[in-house]
């Protein structure tokens, strides 16, 4: 059988540029790895917006009304909705989106425990693609993207999915975390911490590969390579070949020069005004922002007009 993780490893060893979609980080052990990055001292952008939310989550309360429903993009931290379920008044359902079947029933039986009036209502989808939901209820369809997850996709990809978010949520709001643009110092120490822990969570793509594909990378044939790029606004992460080596997949050999990465990441950074006008562009009326005292990172209130409004 051919998975599209091997087709994926294939096309990537193929193609110049060597790259492949941060998606496959995400195996059980690269899920604990990055649980770890998230306690990181040099990683702010979780605690800085569990933060935020706690702060100001009354707010945000007060402008998702009364039955809510909750639609998170990818069941992530259940500690970040579990802010939101609290404070907000009567929230009548949860919708967790995400393409692993496994964490989104695990997800959804703990909060069905934990909140015996909220209908949990998981949907296996990818969410970058059209998707269907359930029929609403009566109060506001409140999106929830945490964690600057939109910060993996291109500009272009970020503007095609706000724009089906709005539609989505059409009469609600997007809850939108982003991590910002700052001093590259502080960018570059999130992606390289002292311990190696995000070496150890780039490089378990390979062992990841090892596991599933048979290919037989060694690791420490493979530098972990993350900076950030200026005029990109963005930080990229590489995989770089110490040594010219060859690698057997699916029948075939593919060769890495010494030197050659493959590209593994990008984690764009935005601005407070670029966010308000991708989301504009995309069909949002932006509202509030929340941001730390140091400016580190920001969650944005995005109205998502009913048809009738303009
Ligand atoms: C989950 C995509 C937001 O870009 O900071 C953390 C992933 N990669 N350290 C990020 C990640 C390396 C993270 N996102």
């Amino acid at each position: 059988m051919t998975t599209e993780f091997a087709r994926d490893m294939v096309a990537a060893l193929s193609a110049r540029p060597h790259r492949i979609s941060p998606k496959y980080f995400y195996d059980a052990e690269g899920s604990r790895l990055f649980d770890r990055i998230c306690e990181l001292p040099e990683y702010y952008p979780t605690r800085k917006e569990l933060q935020i939310l706690e702060r100001h989550v009354g707010e945000m309360a007060a402008l998702a009304g009364r039955g809510a429903e909750i639609v998170e993009f990818g069941a992530g931290s259940l500690r970040k909705v579990r802010l939101l379920l609290d404070a907000f008044e009567a929230p009548a359902r949860y919708v967790p989106i995400d393409i692993s079947g496994e964490h989104l029933r695990d997800a959804a039986a703990i909060l069905r425990r934990e909140y015996p009036g909220l209908e949990v209502r998981p949907v296996i989808a990818d969410y970058t693609q059209g998707l269907q939901l359930p029929a609403m209820g009566e109060g506001r369809r409140i999106g929830f993207f945490p964690g600057s997850t939109i910060g993996n996709f291109t500009p272009e990809e970020a503007l095609a999915f706000l724009g089906s978010a709005a539609e989505l949520l059409r009469g609600g709001a997007l809850l939108l975390g982003v991590d910002l643009v700052k001093d590259p110092q502080v960018l570059h120490a999130a992606y390289n911490d002292a311990e190696g822990v995000t070496a150890a969570f780039n490089l378990n793509l390979l062992a990841r590969a090892n596991r599933e594909l048979g290919t037989n990378f060694q690791l420490r044939q493979f530098a972990h390579y993350a900076f950030y790029n200026a005029p990109l606004q963005r930080i990229e992460m590489h995989l770089i070949s110490r040594v010219r080596q060859a690698i057997a997949l699916a029948g075939e050999h593919f060769v890495l020069e010494e030197g050659e990465t493959l590209h593994t990441e990008n984690s764009y950074k935005f601005t407070m005004t670029g966010v308000r006008a991708l989301a504009q562009r995309a069909g949002f009326r932006p509202g509030p922002v929340w941001t730390d005292a140091d400016g580190l990172f920001g969650v944005h209130w995005l109205h998502a007009p009913a048809r009738s409004e303009p």
